[in-house]
């Protein structure tokens, strides 16, 4: 997608880009200046007007140049302020993209917890939300296989909350000090700092096979999770175990997930790896321009609950990140929304500079023992402190919207104005008091603890694969089919041959079907026996197959229109029009980009459409579906041309749904080359494999043909 599709979609819907009336809004404004103001002229940063800021002050020698003189202030603070621009990127999730809204409670929870974020359905929640993957540096590319981050920052009335979340609902490791272990690992190798933003490398997998509580997560990390469509089709989980506390200081475990509107969706393998290549931005260009155009993504917000005292009858530790809850023994409660409704206005400020912690809660919620939640609570405070500074809460995006008072001073980069006689409590003055809990000060839960120090673990914790397996066994075929291609890729980049054999025992402990086909694929001893007995449980909500959306959508999905001259113009603009009725978005995609004639009309008439992009500038990979209406002349050429059956075919192989009419629909079956494919040759509607075709239309069909298209798999 490029620059001009962004300007084109905005210029297509001309509704405003929405800003929810909160007072996170009104404080951003507050320390917004806008440069296309009309008022401003340039100053230095201390407020002078500045006449010149092209030229150095030098010492002129008739025509030519004399040195320049170190005693410009305008030249030195010009320079100065751009070699200073960076800052440190985040140590993992550094490549990433945000987005603010609103948090809204459609079911109070006072049996639960005494937040009042969860008790208040009157409430609209200001939030910003960050979307990342892990392992990449900032300017890496969008849809590697990884991971993605989930970060919500919730600016409550009580202070702000922090879901520092990912898309998978597991982790690699169970106890934080193994955090720089397993991240040094995935991240590019010492020596040559190779591959960027990928998995499939040797230190990785040596990683995954000396921990086996890593094995579940791989598992994900190898499914169609880690490669998303869009953030807007992810789901989004805390992972760790949290507590809610009710008035009456009863304590509850709880997950937190978030359930996308628009169902979970992922890319093939191949697009993925294509589309990083094509448009590293894609998953951010994919968001701005969601909202952008007033489609703004929602999820739906839900807890898993476990009362205290009934944290031990599970066969796992509930306080295990390598383990999920199955919903089938603990259901999800859906108790609010979340919609995303406004871009930033500046990335730095409001994305680079956008920092949470896991320690951030608010009055009504608690942590848990989980010992990788724990050491977390230390380490995004003390990031924070190295990336940003002291101040860091200080900064616009960071700052509560309720009132912040204490006696906490100074540091780098302080900008509060904190007036009195005392910076201390208690004082003469009785001046900033605590709260008591009765009026929502924060009161720790006063947990009964007892035990011996030492460095250790619990027994259920030494348990990593009856989870692994349950998620296999809980795939679609298609999805396990997907698994066993990632691994033969990940596996395949791996040249220690004692790490690929490894990682094939290790699966033969999974499945060894499983084990057996990566090892075939990878090289390799082929194993022949299960290492381990299965228990062929499956479980609820792993599968992603069971989140299509409620109602089936094509909104928001890039629908390619691809016209040569002469293509027919009912069915172009037929299906144009419809397409945009249902929300989708339809791109001419030409031969060219100047103007391509509709049959019938004289080239260089006033006619015929300018394409939004060519052939060879576009490609299929970038677009949900591809439309080809008819016209015999346009036909003619797009099949003489090399790209173009490659833009069908290989729209084909990424299991789009694709729709042809007229004479195009012999086009698409050339193209497709599959023989199974059925085609009409009537005016009736054909699908098969997510083609639809009618050789004869009238204009009314192409209602008839998007409904088929929305019947695709690839819209549900
Ligand atoms: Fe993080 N993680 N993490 N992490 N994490 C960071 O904090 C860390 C873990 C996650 O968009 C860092 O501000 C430790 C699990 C997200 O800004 C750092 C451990 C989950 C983001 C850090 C974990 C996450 C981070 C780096 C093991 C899913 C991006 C920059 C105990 C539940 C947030 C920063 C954003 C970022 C530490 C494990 C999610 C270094 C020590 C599990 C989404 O503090």
């Amino acid at each position: 997608m490029a620059t001009s599709i962004l300007s084109n979609i905005a210029d297509r819907t001309k509704e405003a880009v929405a800003s929810t009336s909160s007072k996170k809004t009104a404080q951003f404004a507050s320390v917004t200046k806008d440069v296309h103001d009309g008022n401003s002229t340039i100053t230095s940063d201390y407020g002078v007007k500045q006449s010149n800021t092209d030229d150095w002050l030098k010492v002129a020698t008739g025509d030519k140049n004399g040195p320049l003189l170190l005693e410009d202030p305008f030249g030195r603070e010009k320079i100065h302020r751009f070699d200073h621009e960076r800052i440190p990127e985040r140590v993992v999730h550094a490549r990433g993209s945000a987005a603010f809204g609103k948090f809204k409670l459609h079911e109070a929870i006072p049996e639960l917890s005494s937040a009042g974020i969860l008790n208040d359905t009157s409430r609209e929640t200001p939030v910003a939300v960050r979307f990342s993957t892990v392992l990449g540096s900032r300017g890496s590319a969008d849809t590697v296989r990884d991971v993605r981050g989930f970060a919500v920052k919730f600016y409550t009335e009580e202070g702000n909350w922090d879901i520092v979340g990912n898309n998978i609902p597991v982790f690699f490791i169970q106890d934080a000090m193994k955090f720089p272990d397993v991240i040094h690992a995935g991240k590019p190798e010492p020596d040559n700092e190779i591959p960027q933003a990928q998995s499939a490398h040797n230190n990785f997998w040596d990683f995954q096979y000396m921990h086996p509580e890593a094995t579940h997560m791989f598992m994900w990390a190898m499914s169609d999770r880690a490669i998303p469509r869009s953030y807007r089709m992810m789901q989004g989980f805390g992972v760790n175990t949290f507590t809610l506390t009710n008035a009456k200081g009863e304590r509850h475990f709880v997950k937190f997930h978030w359930t996308p509107e628009l169902g979970v969706h992922s890319f093939v393998w191949d697009e993925a790896l294509k589309i990083a290549g094509q448009d590293p931005d894609f998953h951010r260009k994919d968001l701005w321009m969601a909202i952008d155009s007033g489609s703004y993504p929602k999820w739906k917000f839900g807890i898993q609950v476990i009362p205290e005292g009934k944290e031990d009858d599970f066969d796992f530790d509930i306080l295990d990140a390598t383990k999920v809850w199955p919903e089938d023994l603990v259901p999800i409660r859906y108790i609010g929304e979340m919609e995303l409704n406004r871009n930033p206005d500046e990335f730095f400020t409001q994305v680079e500079q956008l920092a949470f912690c896991t320690s951030h809660i608010v009055p009504g919620i608690g942590f848990s023992d989980d010992p990788l939640l724990q050491g977390r609570n230390f380490s995004y405070q003390d990031t924070q402190l190295s990336r940003l500074g002291i101040n860091w809460e200080e900064l616009p995006v960071n700052r509560p919207v309720c009132p912040v008072m204490n006696h906490n001073r100074d540091g780098a980069m302080r900008h509060t104005i904190t007036k009195g006689k005392v910076n201390y409590w208690p004082n003469r003055y009785q001046a900033v008091p605590p709260t008591k809990p009765e009026e929502g000060g924060y009161v720790d839960y006063a947990a009964k603890v007892a035990g011996i120090k030492a460095r250790t673990q619990s027994k259920k914790f030494r348990e990593h694969h009856n989870q692994a397996e349950m998620f296999f066994n809980s795939m679609a075929p298609h999805e396990k089919m997907h698994i066993i291609n990632a691994l033969g890729f990940e596996l395949d980049h791996c040249d220690d041959q004692g790490v690929y054999e490894r990682i094939v025992e290790r699966l033969s402990e999974i499945d060894l079907s499983l084990a057996q086909q990566v090892a075939d694929m990878v090289g390799g001893a082929v194993p022949e026996q299960q290492k381990r007995p299965k228990h062929n449980k499956k479980a609820k909500g792993l599968s992603q197959t069971e989140f299509a959306p409620s109602t089936p959508t094509i909104a928001t999905r890039m629908v390619a229109i691809l016209i040569a001259d002469g293509y027919d113009p009912v069915a172009y603009n037929g299906m144009k029009a419809a397409l945009s009725a249902a929300g989708a978005l339809p791109f001419t995609i030409g031969i060219r980009r100047n103007k391509v004639y509709a049959a019938g009309e004289e080239k260089g008439s006033s006619g015929g459409v300018t394409p939004d992009h060519h052939l060879e500038g576009m490609r299929s990979t970038m677009f949900d579906s591809v439309f080809v209406p008819g016209g015999a002349k346009s036909i003619e050429t797009l099949r003489k041309t090399g790209r173009a059956v490659h833009w069908v075919r290989e729209a084909f192989g990424h299991l789009k749904a694709i729709g042809a009419t007229g004479e195009a629909v012999e086009f698409v079956r050339f193209a497709c080359d599959l023989p199974g494919l059925e085609f009409s040759a009537s005016s009736a509607v054909v699908e098969s494999y997510g083609v639809v075709t009618a050789a004869q239309v009238e204009p009314h069909g192409f209602k008839e043909t998007l409904n088929m298209a929305k019947g695709a798999k690839d819209f549900l």
